[in-house]
């Protein structure tokens, strides 16, 4: 099930229409027009209050070319697990429901639905696209900031650890688990397809460059994305209930040994928010990142 560059190129475009509402370099937008692009056919999107509910558009002008349906901020795993009974009901089995959600909902406020819908094991794709922030309301600091961010409510950078909730959703005992990058195109789009073909609740979370917020050049998202890879503070793995083992995916794997990283501060040095992180603050980092390290590998 191997996706190649070739692959992406196959995608149609026709998920995300010319004219959207998204800022230049949007790596949200990167991530959606290939991750949904390639189940553009068999999909419904839930999407809960966020940029996407923005840059989709409306009316006539709309970006999105697919089954949409737009939810409170709290609801949308709520809402994907009864589309789910009502098009099984109707015998229409073979559609993916997925939700295309910030990290806002994600991981802060609509957690207590995601983690119900896992727990019931509702037969839907939790897409988290993470741009760190709750960017559509001016950017302010979520769960699944970076230690040292600068946002809209931390001004002097981000102190607490990220909430992981792909390990929360481990925990959980989600059908299916894993990262992924808008800088790892293929490794996306090979998560999202493998994960709708199987059954339960699945989450993948991907790491997604937010140029306004993050205020780095729009023309860097991939090379931001590809760093946070590189130093490894964004690892990429997949896990699966079957096995409860963790793979660690191709982009990452060189990267596991700390002693091949890029250093952090060539991935910090391209971002606004992160550029005058203070020592204590990368130690921070550097521990935090660590930590997710630490925990992958009991499950290797
Ligand atoms: C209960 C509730 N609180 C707050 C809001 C206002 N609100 C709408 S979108 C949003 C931010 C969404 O952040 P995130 O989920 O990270 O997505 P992003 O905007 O970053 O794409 C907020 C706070 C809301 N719609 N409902
Ligand atoms: S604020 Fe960030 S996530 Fe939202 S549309 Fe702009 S670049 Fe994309």
């Amino acid at each position: 099930m191997k996706v190649t560059q070739k692959d992406l190129l196959n995608i149609p475009k026709k998920a995300l229409l010319k004219g959207h509402f998204a800022c230049a370099g949007c790596g949200s937008t990167l991530a959606f027009r290939h991750a949904i692009g390639a189940i553009a056919d068999k999909v419904i999107l839930v999407v809960p209050a966020s940029c996407a509910s923005v840059y989709q558009g409306g009316g006539k002008g709309a970006a999105f070319n697919v089954p949409t349906i737009n939810t409170a901020f709290a609801a949308s795993d709520a809402v994907a697990s009864g589309v789910r009974r009502a098009m099984k009901t109707k015998g229409k089995d073979d559609l993916k429901i997925v939700i295309w959600g910030g990290d806002g909902s994600g991981a802060d406020i609509g957690i207590a639905t995601e983690i119900g819908a896992c727990d019931r094991q509702e037969e839907i794709l939790h897409i988290i696209y993470s741009n760190n922030v709750y960017g559509n309301t001016g950017g302010q600091r979520s769960g699944d900031t970076m230690i040292g961010a600068k946002t809209a409510t931390t001004p002097y950078g981000n102190t607490t650890p990220r909430k992981m909730v792909p390990f929360i959703m481990m925990a959980n005992n989600a059908r299916y688990v894993a990262t992924a990058s808008s800088g790892y195109l293929e490794d996306l789009v090979y998560k999202v397809k493998k994960a709708v073909s199987m059954t339960g609740f699945k989450l993948i979370q991907i790491d997604a460059p937010c140029p306004p917020n993050w205020r780095s050049d729009s023309a860097d998202t991939v090379k931001i994305a590809q760093l946070a890879v590189k130093t490894g503070v964004w690892p990429l793995f997949e896990w699966d209930r079957e096995t409860n083992l963790v793979e660690i995916s191709r982009p990452s794997k060189k990267y596991e040994d700390i002693t091949n990283r890029v250093p952090l501060t060539e991935w910090t040095k391209l971002q606004g928010r992160l550029k005058s992180i203070t020592e204590d603050q990368l130690k921070s980092l550097l521990a935090d990142t660590e930590r997710q390290w630490n925990f992958i590998r009991k499950f290797m």
